[in-house]
């Protein structure tokens, strides 16, 4: 039986991951940070909470960090906690920079000291690319970070090469496009679409405030993305990945979408800051835009070309864009009628 800890247990990806490898027979310690709150909902939606021996991990204590490696002696060590969030790490440049970028760097020196054998995956970003200078991206195109989360993501990138170079360890680092699910964290905006229209169909919100409508994205489901994880530890040679579903659409297009699976309508009027969104039905103005949620510099458009992926780890993109925001749409609704009783 293979152990595998994975850090970051209470996210999205956490989660699906998991599952993943409970059903493939690891044992799985959930390594999470200690809150008051001990919750752990996404583990339960999945109905795996009580298959994971959960052990606390934080990624600014190198001696937590050391301890969790020498008590479970892993065989691979899926490095999903960070700081997540674009728009908080332009308010927490520091902490992001801690926990985001030199976290890692004592997650690698750990096992390096530690267990160096283990298997290694860093969860890097396409927010790496930031200001594009080729698209779409593929693991060759060079990086141009637009915010303190992606730089500290290119600088835990470059060490995770670093330590697979200069120590041959098994060191990989996938860099995964925007990927969603009902299971997402509510501050990102898919989620935060979906539930707030779904609410506004129940009549329990009026209105919706977002930023730049016009950012695009390549947009997949996380259950498709945590598999390519799992498959990059289990080749016979460690390498860099880029994850992506090759299709690209815009915050509006997310929006439009969403709407049709509750079958509401949009008319968009106005421009700028000034576009609103109306409900054609009620004709009531359900989208607004609230320049509190621009970010200092914006990331416009992202793509991915997984080819890569598709050719060394067999790796396919199973859930395309309509089923994804389809499934989250239906899921905020079904949650939200059993909560409100409507
Ligand atoms: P989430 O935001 O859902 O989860 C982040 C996890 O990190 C949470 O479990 C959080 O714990 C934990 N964490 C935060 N700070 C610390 C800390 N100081 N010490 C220990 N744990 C900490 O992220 P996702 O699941 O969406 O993403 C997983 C990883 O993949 C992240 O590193 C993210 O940056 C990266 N990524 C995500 C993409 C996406 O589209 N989802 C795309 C590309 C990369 P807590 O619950 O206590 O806050
Ligand atoms: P992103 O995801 O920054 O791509 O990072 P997010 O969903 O936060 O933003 C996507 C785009 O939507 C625009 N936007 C808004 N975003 C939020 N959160 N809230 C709004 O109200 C809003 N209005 C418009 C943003 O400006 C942006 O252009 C995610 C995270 O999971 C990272 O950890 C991960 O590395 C990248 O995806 C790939």
């Amino acid at each position: 039986m293979k152990t595998a800890i994975i850090s970051g247990i209470s996210g999205q990806d956490g989660a699906y991951l998991s599952k993943l490898l409970l059903d493939k027979g690891y044992k799985v310690i959930g390594a999470e940070r200690r809150n008051a709150s001990g919750q752990n909902w996404r583990l339960k939606k999945l109905n795996i909470v009580d298959k994971i021996e959960m052990d606390t991990f934080e990624l600014v204590e190198f001696s937590n960090i050391c301890r969790l490696i020498r008590k479970h002696k892993p065989d691979e060590f899926y490095n999903l906690a960070a700081q997540s969030f674009v728009a908080a790490s332009f308010e927490l440049p520091i902490l992001t920079g801690d926990v985001t970028g030199l976290g890692v760097s004592r997650v690698l020196e750990a096992l390096r000291l530690i267990k160096p054998d283990t298997k290694f995956y860093q969860a890097s970003s396409s927010e790496m690319f930031g200001k594009v200078v080729q698209t779409p991206q593929n693991e060759k195109t060079p990086f141009y970070p637009r915010s303190p989360y992606a730089a500290a993501k290119l600088y835990a990138h470059w060490l995770t090469i670093n330590y697979r170079e200069s120590y041959d360890m098994f060191a990989c680092s996938g860099i995964l496009f925007n990927h969603e699910s009902p299971l997402r964290g509510e501050q990102f905006v898919t989620r935060k679409i979906t539930i707030a229209l779904s609410k506004i169909k129940l009549g329990l919100q009026s209105i919706l405030e977002l930023g730049n409508l016009e950012a695009k994205r390549d947009w997949g489901h996380a259950e498709d993305y945590v598999r390519a994880m799992y498959l990059m530890l289990n080749q016979n040679k460690p390498d860099d990945y880029v994850i992506a579903s090759g299709e690209c659409y815009s915050v509006k297009d997310f929006i439009e979408k969403s709407a049709k699976v509750l079958k509401m309508e949009i008319a968009w009027e106005g421009e700028g800051l000034n576009m609103i969104g109306i409900n054609r039905k009620t004709n009531k103005t359900i989208i607004k835009i609230n320049p509190l949620f621009f970010r200092p510099a914006e990331v416009d458009t992202l793509i991915g070309d997984a080819s890569k992926s598709k050719k060394n780890l067999n790796w396919e993109n199973k859930i395309k864009f309509e089923e994804l925001v389809e499934s989250m749409v239906l899921s905020d609704l079904h949650d939200l009628k059993a909560k409100y009783k409507k």
